[in-house]
C-alpha cells in the first residue's frame, strides 16, 4: 500500500443558506470552474485538494451541504469531526446575512472546538451589494470570527479565504498540541516531584528508627 502523501488531513466543512453559492466556491478552490445554472445540492457532496503551507501538505477534505431546510436533519450528522466550518452568505441577499446567527448556533450545538470563518460571497456586483462590507467586519469581529468577500463567479478571493483558513485551522491543531505537550511534561514533573518526596520521606524515616 502506497505511504501517507501528506502531513495533515483536515475535515472542512461549508454551510449557509440555500443559493448563497457554497458548492460554487469549492467548485472554484477544488476544480477551477464556475457554472451559471443553478442545481442545488442534495444532502452533501464533498471534495478534495492538498495544498502546501509552509512546506508542509496539507490533505483538505471539504463537505459542501445542503441549504435547503428539508436536508437540515441530515446535514447536522456531518459536523462529526470537522476541524474548520466556512460559513457563506450571498452580500446580494441580506436575509443570508441575518441568518448567519443561526449558522453559528447550530456550530456551537454541534462542535465543541472548531475554527470558522465567515464568507460574504457573489461580492462581483457593485450594484446588487446589499450586504456592507463594515457592518460584515463589525458582526464578524463581536462574534471573533474572521470574514472575507469572495466571487466564486469571477474567482475573487477564494484561493485566499480557503488558503487564509487553512492557515487557521493548522495553527490551531500546532497551539492544542503544544498546550498537551506542555500538560503532559508537567504531570511528568508532578510525578518526579512526589516521587523525589516520597524518597526523601523513606531515607528521613530510616535514619529516625
Ligand atoms: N453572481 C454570482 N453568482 C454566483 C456566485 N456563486 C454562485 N453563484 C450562482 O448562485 C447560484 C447558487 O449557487 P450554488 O453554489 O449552487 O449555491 P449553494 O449555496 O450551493 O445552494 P444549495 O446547494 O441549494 O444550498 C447559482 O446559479 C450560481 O451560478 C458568485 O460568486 N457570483
Ligand atoms: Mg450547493
Amino acid at each position: 500500500m502506497a505511504g501517507k502523501d501528506y502531513n495533515h488531513l483536515f475535515k472542512l466543512l461549508i454551510i449557509g443558506d440555500s443559493n448563497v453559492g457554497k458548492s460554487s466556491l469549492l467548485l472554484r478552490f477544488a476544480d477551477n470552474s464556475f457554472s451559471g445554472s443553478y442545481i442545488t445540492t442534495i444532502g452533501v457532496d464533498f471534495k478534495i485538494r492538498t495544498v502546501d503551507i509552509d512546506g508542509e501538505r496539507v490533505k483538505l477534505q471539504i463537505w459542501d451541504t445542503a441549504g435547503q431546510e428539508r436536508f437540515r436533519t441530515i446535514t447536522s450528522t456531518y459536523y462529526r469531526n470537522t476541524h474548520g466550518v466556512i460559513i457563506v452568505y450571498d452580500v446580494t441577499n441580506p436575509e443570508s446575512f441575518v441568518n448567519v446567527k443561526r449558522w453559528l448556533n447550530e456550530i456551537t450545538q454541534n462542535c465543541d472546538n472548531v475554527s470558522k470563518i465567515l464568507v460574504g460571497n457573489k461580492n462581483d456586483d457593485p450594484d446588487r451589494k446589499q450586504v456592507d462590507t463594515v457592518d460584515a467586519m463589525q458582526f464578524g469581529e463581536s462574534v471573533g470570527v474572521p470574514v472575507f468577500e469572495t466571487s466564486a463567479k469571477e474567482n475573487m478571493n477564494v484561493e485566499e479565504m480557503f488558503m487564509a483558513f487553512t492557515h487557521m485551522v493548522l495553527r490551531a491543531k500546532k497551539q492544542s498540541q503544544n498546550r498537551a505537550e506542555r500538560e503532559r511534561e508537567r504531570e511528568r514533573d508532578r510525578v518526579d516531584i512526589s516521587a523525589h518526596r516520597d524518597r526523601d520521606r523513606k531515607r528521613r524515616g530510616k535514619k529516625c528508627c
